[in-house]
């Protein structure tokens, strides 16, 4: 965590085409290739998270042609060609503008089961045609570990569940890609405990961690602010670091 974010694209390197996951080169299994006696699969429940409704501003924008209405539908694929659909995407199919033109489909969410076992594990939600936010579960058990959030199609920030239990406890938060502070909730007090910052080197284009702020009250405060390069800072509240970007 301490570079440069590039976990993402080595999760799942290639989820829209050839799916591979996890750093492994083996692929998912299929059960129906080799000389195994192909035997009936049973797959898990899908756990769709891509909703297939009209958003509410569109409805409210309304429509140029009194006989359109907007409407979504979603089209999938079947990767691996074994009968089972794991990729699916969901788009807005909207009405002529008021100047009559057409309207292109929107991409509105994109899903897609990465170990064949039929339970979708990356779900991809976009707005207004442009990414806002990506869920991710690492390690197939249906809960969500990571979700990324977007903006201007850039990622500002990632939370992690790093015990799988459904809450998260680590907040990364990011500047033109690089690491700008981590936030981790040690305790499990769903309040964040731990702050560290970094500062990307004009030398290296790499961040550094510059300073770590520790809340020992839990009351949301950092009491204690440790520089990475200078004497410790204590004793009073400590003084916050500059924001990062979409920080609160
Ligand atoms: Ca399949
Ligand atoms: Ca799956
Ligand atoms: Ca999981
Ligand atoms: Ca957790």
């Amino acid at each position: 965590m301490r570079h440069r974010l590039i976990w993402w694209a080595g999760l799942c390197a290639a989820w829209a085409g050839a799916v591979r996951c996890g750093g492994s080169d083996t692929g998912p299994a299929n059960p129906a290739s080799g000389a195994e006696e192909e035997t009936e699969r049973v797959f898990l429940p899908e756990g769709s998270r891509c909703e297939q409704v009209v958003p509410p501003e569109v409805l409210r924008a309304g429509s140029a042609d009194p006989n359109c209405t907007p409407r979504v539908e979603s089209v999938e694929a079947d990767l691996n060609h074994d009968g089972h659909m794991d990729l699916r995407r969901v788009y807005l199919l909207g009405c002529p503008t008021m100047l009559g033109e057409d309207v292109q489909p929107e991409i509105m969410c994109r899903e897609a089961d990465l170990n064949y076992d039929g339970r979708k594990d990356i779900f991809r939600h976009f707005r207004a045609g442009e990414v806002a936010s990506e869920e991710q579960d690492w390690n197939f058990d249906g809960t969500i570990d990571a979700v990324l959030h977007f903006a201007g199609g850039n990622p500002l920030s990632v939370e992690f569940d790093r015990n799988h239990d459904g809450r998260f406890e680590m907040q990364v938060l990011l500047q033109d890609g690089n690491v700008r502070r981590v936030k981790v909730d040690a305790v499990g007090d769903e309040h964040y405990d731990i702050y560290e910052t970094y500062e990307v080197q004009t030398d290296t284009g790499q961040p550094r961690l510059i300073s770590i702020g520790y809340d020992l009250q839990g009351d949301g405060s950092m009491d204690r602010l440790v520089s990475a390069s200078g004497p410790e800072q204590g004793g009073e509240a400590a003084p916050p670091a500059a924001p990062a970007p979409g920080e609160e």
